[in-house]
């Protein structure tokens, strides 16, 4: 049985990796960092499975790294760790870059010096591409066929000019996407120059119920898993209980009771809801990893479900599946959690994946809604 390593195992997306490639017939040995609070619920499935095998390690230091290489021989590494959260990137930007570009140069030379037939796959991300405009876009600029000033969204959104892929330019954002950018080139640079099977899946937005917490699209439907087992728990405990929404900030409040007694729920704080993602499914994109590293040659992917999205759209379907009604009523934006520098529109063109290796996906957005709103409300009732 063939040993593959995989960083970040216990990261959303590492999670249905290690899943899948035990599911192909491989052990896998699940590397993850120390950390003094239990993070393997994600893992739960496989912790008692003899094929997987979870060991304590970290992309920032190369001597661990070399030493698993040399004790396990695994024909695949994966490097899903990152520290990948955008807004943090801007708080902890030597951190960012540290664990983002750092690691997976540690883990390249690892491969080059200790293990030079593994083959490496590298999660390279959408955000690499950040204020991007096609060559197309640029040229119509300068010669003055699109106004000056700040770029529209809509410019993006124009059928001549939308899309993102394998050719486009890279105009990174934030900390985090400039380090996801050195780890793509250097990706690129340690396969041409040393003949290392290395490719980069340049991964758009993707989520599932085993989303981080602080993504967008989790704190939505964990807010209303919450708020939804909030009222529930009143109903039980308050007789007469209705809630009521008023034009507080912070808080819904209850009829029916003395004022002193009110219960409250802090409404949904969020920040750009105009942003655009192209959001697909973890599980669909792990499945296009797995087909990346086992194709005939090496090479980088754009993989995205070729539709876009604003954060106000997926709000808009998360509340009505709730049937809780207009989102409006329960969201405040709040400029804490607006970016230093955003990135408005994504749309990623992944026609070389699905033609290369005929990979597609097979969740669609409003399913994706879906699936994540009843876990939240599932996962709420057990809380
Ligand atoms: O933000 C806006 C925010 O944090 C999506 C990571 O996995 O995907 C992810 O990066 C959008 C942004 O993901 C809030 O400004 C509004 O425009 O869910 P997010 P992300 O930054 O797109 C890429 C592919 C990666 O590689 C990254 O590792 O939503 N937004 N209000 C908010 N975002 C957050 N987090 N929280 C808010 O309250």
């Amino acid at each position: 049985m063939e040993n593959v390593l995989v960083f970040g195992a216990t990261g959303q997306t590492g999670s249905y990796l290690s899943e899948l490639l035990i599911e192909r017939g491989y052990k896998v040995i699940g590397v993850s960092r120390r950390s003094s609070t239990n993070n393997t619920q994600r893992l739960s499935s496989l912790l008692e499975n003899s094929n997987f095998e979870l060991v304590e390690g970290d992309v920032t230091d190369c001597f661990c790294i070399a030493n698993l290489l040399a004790v396990y021989k695994p024909t695949q590494v994966y490097n899903m760790a990152a520290q990948s959260h955008v807004a943090t990137s801007f708080k902890q930007p030597a951190l960012t870059w540290d664990i983002t570009a750092g690691g997976c140069l540690n883990i390249l030379e690892a491969i080059r010096t200790v293990s030079p037939t593994t083959r490496f796959y590298q999660a390279s991300s959408s955000e690499m591409f950040g204020k991007n405009f096609s060559k197309k876009y640029r040229a119509s600029r300068k010669l003055g066929l699109i106004a000056k000033g700040p770029i529209e969204v809509a410019h993006l959104e124009c059928e001549e000019f939308k899309y993102q892929d394998e050719n486009t330019a890279f105009m990174p954002q934030s900390p985090y996407a400039i380090a996801k950018l050195a780890a793509h080139h250097l990706v690129r640079n340690y396969r041409e120059s040393y003949g290392i099977f290395a490719c980069s899946g340049i991964l758009f937005n993707h989520e599932s119920p085993r989303r981080g917490e602080q993504f967008v699209t989790r704190k939505i439907t964990k807010w209303i898993g919450d708020f939804i087992n909030w009222t529930e728990v009143q109903k039980k405990s308050l007789d007469g209980f209705e809630y009521q929404l008023s034009d507080n900030d912070n808080v819904l409040s209850t009829k029916n009771h003395d004022l002193a007694l009110v219960p409250t729920f802090p409404k949904l704080r969020l920040g750009n809801l105009d942003a655009k993602r192209d959001w697909g499914h973890a599980k669909d994109y792990a499945n296009a990893i797995v087909m990346m590293m086992h194709g005939e040659t090496p090479d980088d992917y754009v993989v995205s479900t070729q539709e876009t999205h604003t954060v106000r759209e997926f709000l808009e379907l998360a509340f009505a599946h709730a049937g809780l009604g207009d989102y409006k009523d329960y969201v405040v934006v709040d400029q804490k959690f607006f970016r230093p520098a955003e990135v408005d529109f994504l749309l990623g063109d992944s026609s070389k994946i699905r033609k290369t290796l005929e990979w597609s996906p097979e969740t669609s957005f409003q399913e994706l809604v879906k699936q994540m709103v009843d876990s939240d409300i599932e996962q709420a009732k057990k809380r």
